[in-house]
């Protein structure tokens, strides 16, 4: 976490060189710009490549296969609004090495950090307690031919990163929700 502070202080710190002297002269214009790019933004909606040919929907379907893959990686849907997520495992292996789950994170999420602790959650089919506050929601854990289905809200627009937390399995399993 310390990176993602040390860059806006850097920014103001040049800010501040630039600025050294005192002058008042400095326009109003400037200092909006130096604030604009120095604030870590959320990824906007629109820099998301191919999103603008998704459609908006309220019900995310899904299906996860023993190659490691959900069979779409990316949906569109409307914020502060209730959307149900059916996710099926259509593998035929076992859960044990195998098993599937789709867990949408919240904006921002490490997704790295977070599948190393998904990594030790065996006993909790790997939906990890240390990062219970960035889980907007999860499905169980399937084994094959077994579906779940939950509902959940995105509260804001933005990009919600879903994956499925199995270890080793969130570098291929991973997919982007847009709410607008
Ligand atoms: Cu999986």
């Amino acid at each position: 976490m310390k990176k993602v502070f040390i860059v806006p202080a850097l920014a103001a710190a040049l800010f501040l060189a630039a600025c050294g002297g005192g002058e008042n002269n400095s326009t109003s214009h400037e200092h909006e710009e130096t604030a604009a790019s120095s604030t870590p933004a959320e990824t906007p909606a629109a820099s998301v490549p191919g999103i603008e040919n998704v459609q908006v929907t309220s019900h995310i379907e899904l299906q996860a296969s023993d190659d490691m893959r959900f069979d779409k990686d990316l949906f569109k849907v409307k914020a502060g609004e209730k959307v149900k997520l059916t996710l099926k495992n259509v593998g035929e292996q076992p859960i044990e090495s195998m098993g599937h789950n789709a867990v949408v994170l919240d904006q921002g999420t490490d997704v790295a950090a977070f599948g190393g602790e998904a990594f030790k959650a065996k006993d909790d089919e790997y939906i990890p307690s240390t990062f219970a506050s960035s889980i907007i929601a999860h499905t169980k854990l399937l084994g094959p031919g077994q579906t779940d289905e939950i509902e959940f809200t995105l509260p804001k627009a933005g990009v919600y990163e879903f994956i499925c937390s199995f270890p080793g399995h969130w570098g291929t399993m991973q997919g982007k929700i847009v709410a607008e």
